[in-house]
C-alpha cells in the first residue's frame, strides 16, 4: 500500500494516508497527498473528495523524527494551502487523535467528520513547539479565540463531541467511518456544496483582554517554557492581522522555537519516553500474564494511592490492612481524594462510585488468593519486609507477581523470602501515588522477563510511565537525589543557606528546592533514614547534623508548622532567622569557615553531582540507558522537561566543562565526594555526550 493512495467512488475522489504507526505526515506522505489532490483536482469525473487515514488513528502530526532536518518540499503549508484552494470540497474523516500537523490538514480542509471516540488537538507545546502549519490561525477562524488559545497552549486533545460543539466537527458519526466519509462527500457533490476555506472566515471577537488574563494565568503554570508564550502571540495575530501576516508571524515563532533548547530537550523527552517502555535485552513480543485483578497490602499514604492507580484503570484491588481501624483510615483517605475531584468536577460521582465499588477493603490475606499482581506497601523495614512477603507466598496463586514499593530496600534480599523469586521485582511508586506519573520497576537477579515485561505493561495501563532499573541503594531516582542533599548539606555548613539553595534549584526549573522538599515529605522521614544509615556515612557527613538538631527542636517541616522555613496558616513558608543562626553556629562548632557561596557553585555542586552519579548508575547497568535517568527525572523528582533531564543537560552544557567542575571539586570539597565517573572521562575523551556523538 503507498503511503498515499487515491481512489474513486462514483463522484468522489478518496485520498487515503496509510502510514503506520501513526500516519506522521512524513516527506514520503506529503508528496502523496500533493500527487493525490492533483489527480483528484485533474479528474473531471471528481467533484468532491474525501480524506481519510488507514490504521489507528488520522494523522497524529508531523513527522517529529524530520525535526531539525532541512525540510523537504512540499512542505506541510503547502500542502495544506492546496487543499484548502481546492475548487472541489473535501471532507476529512478523524479517528483516533488527530493531533497537531495532522488536525492542521483537516482544518485546510473545508468540512470534518469524526466518531464519538475521536479526539483533535495541537500539542505542539508539549514539544516545545506552537502549531506551524496554519493551527494559530485557521483553528482561531472556527473555534474562537478563546477556545483556540486554550487548545493551542495547554496542548491538550478535546474530545469529538466537544470539537462539533466547538465548531470544528460538523459531524459526529456512526459505523464505518471511510463510508460515511464517502456518504459525506457524495451529499456535498449532489448538492453541489462549495468549498469552506477556512483561511477566509473572519475571526470572532475576543473578549477584552483574554490575551494579557490568559498570559498571567499561565505565567506560574508555565514558568520557564517558551513556547506557550509564543502561542499567545500566534493567536493574538490572528486577532489583529489578515490571515496571511498571522502566517507570516506563526512561521517565524515556529522557527525560532524549533532552533530553541527548549524544544530540543522536549522532543528528547518526547522520544524517550517512548524508549524507556522497551527493556534492553527483552524482544518486543516477549509474552506478558494477564492482569484481570490486583491486591496492596498496606492502606497508608502509599498504600492507598496504588490501590487507587487499579481501580482507576478499571481493576479490581483487594486493600489489605492490619486492623480495621487503619483500613477505614486508609479508605476514608481514597474516598476523600476520591470526592475532591467530584468537587472539583473532574470525575463524576458514578465513575466515583464504579472505582471505590472496585476496592476490596479486607484484614485477611486470603482475599489475595485471586489476585493476578499485589503490591506490598508496607513500613519501610526488611524484617517487615521479608514477613509480608512470606505470606504472600503461601496465599498468592500460582503465577502471581509479588512486588515491593520499597524504594530503596534491597529486592533480591526480599524475594529470597519466597519460594518463587521470579515472580518478584520492585514497583517503586512516587508520593502521591494516585497522581505522579513515574514507576521505578525494579529488575530483581531472578525477576522473569514476563515479569518485568508484565510490569511496564502494566505501569503503561494503570496511566503510569514506567522505567525499568535494577537492584541499588535508592535505585535510580533516590540514588542520585541523596548525593544531591548530601552537596546541599555540605553547602549550608560552608556559607550557603537554605533559601538560597533552594531558590538556584527553583530558578532551574524545578517545582522546589531541597530544603523545601524536605519540609513537605517530612524531616522526620530523612531523620529516621539517616539514623539508619549512620554507620554508612563518612565522618562528615555523620558531623553535617543539621538535620538532626532541627529535629531535635521538634521541626518536621510543614506538618509542624516549622522545619527548614516557617509556615503560616496557608502553608506559605518563610526564611526563619532562627534557623539561620543554627546553621551558623553550626558551621563555628565544626569550625568550618563560613565563606561566600555563588549560586553557580551551589547549582553546579548539586546538579553535577547528580550527573556524575548517573554516569555510575549507567556503568554499573542500574539503568540501561541514559533515557531511562531522564525520564526517572522528570516524571519522578520534578526535573524540569525543558531542560531535558540531568544527562540531556549535561550534554547541553557539555561534558569536558561538567568534568572539569567535577575535578574542581574534588579538590575542594573531597575525592570521597567528587570522584569522576569513569564514563564521563572516557566520553570526553572520545569528544562524546551520553547522547551526542
Ligand atoms: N512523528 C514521528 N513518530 C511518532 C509521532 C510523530 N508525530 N507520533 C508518534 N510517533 C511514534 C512513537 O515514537 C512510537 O514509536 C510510535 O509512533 C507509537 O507512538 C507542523 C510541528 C499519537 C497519542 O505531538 O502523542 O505536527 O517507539 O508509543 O501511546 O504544527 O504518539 O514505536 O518506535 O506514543 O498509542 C504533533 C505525538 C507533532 C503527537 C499515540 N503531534 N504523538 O500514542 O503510541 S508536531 C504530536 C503522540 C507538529 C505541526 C507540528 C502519541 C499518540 P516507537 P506511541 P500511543
Amino acid at each position: 500500500m503507498p503511503l498515499v493512495d487515491f481512489t474513486k467512488q462514483g463522484k468522489v475522489g478518496v485520498i487515503t494516508i496509510d502510514n503506520p504507526p501513526v500516519n506522521a505526515l512524513s516527506h514520503g506522505v506529503r508528496e502523496g497527498l500533493k500527487t493525490a489532490l492533483d489527480r483528484a483536482l485533474a479528474d473531471d469525473g471528481v467533484v468532491s473528495i474525501a480524506l481519510l487515514c488507514a490504521g489507528r488513528t488520522f494523522s497524529a502530526g508531523a513527522d517529529i523524527t524530520e525535526f531539525g532536518k532541512p525540510v523537504v518540499p512540499p512542505g506541510l503549508r503547502e500542502v495544506i494551502d492546496a487543499f484548502e484552494a481546492s475548487p472541489k470540497p473535501i471532507v476529512a474523516a478523524l479517528h483516533g487523535t488527530a493531533l497537531g500537523g495532522g488536525f492542521e490538514l483537516a482544518l485546510g480542509c473545508h468540512y470534518r467528520i469524526a466518531p464519538a471516540t475521536a479526539k483533535v488537538g495541537l500539542p505542539e507545546v508539549k514539544l516545545g513547539l506552537i502549531p506551524g502549519a496554519g493551527g494559530t490561525q485557521r483553528l482561531p477562524r472556527l473555534a474562537g479565540i478563546e477556545a483556540a488559545l486554550k487548545m493551542i497552549v495547554d496542548g491538550n486533545p478535546v474530545s469529538a463531541e466537544k470539537a462539533k460543539a466547538m465548531g470544528v466537527v460538523d459531524e459526529i458519526v456512526e459505523g464505518d467511518l471511510a463510508g460515511a466519509a464517502i456518504g459525506f462527500a457524495q451529499h456535498l457533490a449532489d448538492e453541489s456544496r462549495p468549498p469552506r476555506p477556512t483561511s477566509a472566515l473572519p475571526v470572532p471577537p475576543a473578549k477584552a483582554g483574554a490575551f494579557d488574563e490568559l498570559e498571567k494565568g499561565i505565567a506560574k503554570k508555565q514558568r520557564g517554557f517558551v513556547a506557550p508564550f509564543r502561542a499567545i502571540e500566534a493567536v493574538r495575530a490572528a486577532a489583529a492581522e489578515p490571515f496571511s501576516e498571522g502566517m507570516r508571524l506563526e512561521r517565524d515563532l515556529f522557527m525560532q522555537l524549533m532552533a530553541s533548547p527548549e524544544s530540543r530537550a522536549q522532543r528528547h523527552a518526547f522520544f524517550a519516553e517512548r524508549e524507556v517502555a522497551k527493556i534492553p535485552g527483552l524482544p518486543a513480543e516477549t509474552p506478558t500474564r494477564e492482569i484481570r485483578s490486583a491486591g496492596v497490602v498496606g492502606a497508608g499514604t502509599m498504600g492507598g494511592g496504588i490501590a487507587m492507580c487499579f481501580a482507576n484503570a478499571g481493576i479490581p484491588v483487594a486493600l489489605i490492612e492490619t486492623t480495621e481501624e487503619a483500613l477505614d483510615r486508609g479508605l476514608s483517605t481514597i474516598r476523600r481524594n476520591y470526592a475532591n475531584s467530584v468537587a472539583r468536577g473532574s470525575l463524576r460521582q458514578e465513575e466515583m462510585d464504579r472505582r471505590m465499588a472496585l476496592l476490596q477493603a479486607s484484614t485477611d490475606y486470603r482475599q489475595l488468593s485471586k489476585a493476578d499482581v499485589i503490591i506490598e506497601a508496607v513500613f519501610e523495614e526488611m524484617a517487615l519486609k521479608k514477613e509480608v512477603f512470606a505470606k504472600l507466598d503461601a496465599v498468592a496463586k500460582p503465577g502471581a507477581i509479588l512486588a515491593s514499593n520499597t524504594s530503596y530496600l534491597d529486592v533480591d534480599e526480599i524475594a529470597a523470602a519466597t519460594k518463587r523469586p521470579g515472580d518478584v521485582l520492585g514497583m517503586h511508586f512516587f508520593s502521591p501515588a494516585n497522581v505522579m506519573k513515574l514507576v521505578e520497576n525494579v529488575r530483581g537477579e531472578r525477576s522473569s522477563p514476563d515479569v518485568l515485561a508484565t510490569a511496564q505493561k502494566l505501569g503503561k495501563r494503570i496511566g503510569k510511565v514506567p522505567v525499568m532499573v535494577g537492584v541499588s541503594d535508592g535505585f535510580v531516582g533516590n540514588r542520585m537525589l541523596t548525593k544531591r542533599m548530601r552537596e546541599a548539606y555540605f553547602l549550608l555548613e560552608e556559607g550557603a543557606l537554605p533559601w538560597q539553595v533552594d531558590k538556584v534549584l527553583y530558578d532551574f526549573g524545578f517545582p522546589m528546592g531541597n530544603f523545601a522538599m524536605s519540609d513537605l515529605a517530612g524531616l522526620d522521614v530523612g531523620w529516621r533514614n539517616r539514623k539508619s544509615k549512620l554507620d554508612r556515612l563518612t565522618p562528615r557527613e555523620r558531623e553535617c547534623d543539621i538535620l538532626d538538631r532541627i529535629c531535635e527542636m521538634g521541626r518536621y517541616g510543614q506538618k509542624t508548622g516549622a522545619g527548614f522555613y516557617r509556615y503560616d496558616d496557608r502553608r506559605n513558608p518563610s526564611p526563619d532567622p532562627l534557623i539561620e543562626k543554627l546553621i551558623v553556629e553550626h558551621s563555628q562548632r565544626r569550625g568550618i569557615q563560613r565563606r561566600e557561596i555563588t549560586d553557580r557553585e551551589i547549582l553546579e555542586r548539586c546538579m553535577y553531582v547528580m550527573v556524575n552519579e548517573g554516569a555510575k548508575i549507567l556503568e554499573e547497568g542500574v539503568a540501561a540507558r541514559p533515557h531511562d535517568i531522564d525520564i526517572v527525572w522528570i516524571y519522578g523528582y520534578g526535573f524540569p522537561v525543558y531542560r531535558g533531564g540531568p544527562m540531556f543537560w549535561a550534554d547541553e552544557v557539555g561534558l569536558p566543562k561538567v568534568l572539569e567542575a567535577i575535578r574542581q571539586y574534588r579538590e575542594s570539597v573531597g575525592a570521597e565526594y567528587w570522584e569522576p565517573a569513569p564514563l564521563i572521562e572516557r566520553y570526553v575523551k572520545e569528544e562524546r555526550g551520553f547522547y551526542k556523538r
